[in-house]
């Protein structure tokens, strides 16, 4: 029995992003699928959202400290780059995904395509124009390197794959064909094991 536990429902890409984190550091954990804003949820999280974690009686509530806590509380690969303008790049690019992709994306096109909120057409339509914006600054990096902050994999490229890979699955997918480096990037990261391990059941 591990003493690694992470909580919530595993359509969030919050939740996902720590999902692919925990085995990209070989962490054996466990995983209660806790949907946000209930008793369950509020009892492990003040904030009552998805996901909240536990390491032993350590808990912690909001994803980005989840992940930096895994990359540096646990052996296996590091997910964050040792150079501090590298480093400095991830931050950034996690920051921008977090505070405008996922709300372009996510809140104002995957929600309403996934049927979770009910169809906002204005918001949807006024959500294309964004969505080209960020994957045009994200295909500008992408173009130059691999990753997002290089060479080598980290942090940020786990906050970012669930949102595209959810987006990938309404009609605005189209949008990504006008992006090659974005579009190789995902497929890319689709090799990867902790991708497969961590697709949320549809
Ligand atoms: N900043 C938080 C965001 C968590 C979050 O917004 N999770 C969503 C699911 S993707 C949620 O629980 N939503 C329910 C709500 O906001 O009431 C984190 O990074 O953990």
């Amino acid at each position: 029995m591990s003493d690694v536990t992470l909580y919530g429902f595993p359509l969030s890409t919050y939740v996902r992003t720590v999902h692919m984190v925990l085995i990209e550091k070989g962490v054996d954990f466990e995983q209660q699928p806790y949907a946000p804003n209930t008793d369950e949820m509020r009892a492990v999280s003040p904030t009552g959202k998805v996901p909240a974690f536990s390491h032993g009686d350590f808990m912690l509530f909001e994803s980005l400290a989840m992940i930096k806590y895994i990359d540096e509380a646990f052996n296996g690969p590091a997910l964050q780059p040792t150079d501090v303008k590298k480093r400095a790049i991830m931050n950034q690019w996690i920051s921008y995904i977090n505070a405008y992709v996922f709300s372009t994306m996510v809140h104002e096109i995957v929600l309403f395509r996934f049927e979770i909120r009910p169809m906002d057409q204005a918001t949807l339509d006024a959500a294309i124009p964004k969505t080209k914006e960020q994957l045009a600054l994200l295909e500008a990096s992408l173009s130059n390197t691999p990753y997002l902050a290089g060479d080598q994999i980290s942090l940020a490229d786990f906050v970012l794959y669930p949102i595209l890979a959810l987006l990938g699955m309404t009609p605005e997918a189209s949008l990504l064909t006008a992006y090659p480096a974005v579009s190789a990037w995902k497929k890319s990261m689709e090799e990867r094991a902790s991708i497969t391990a961590s697709a949320p059941p549809m």
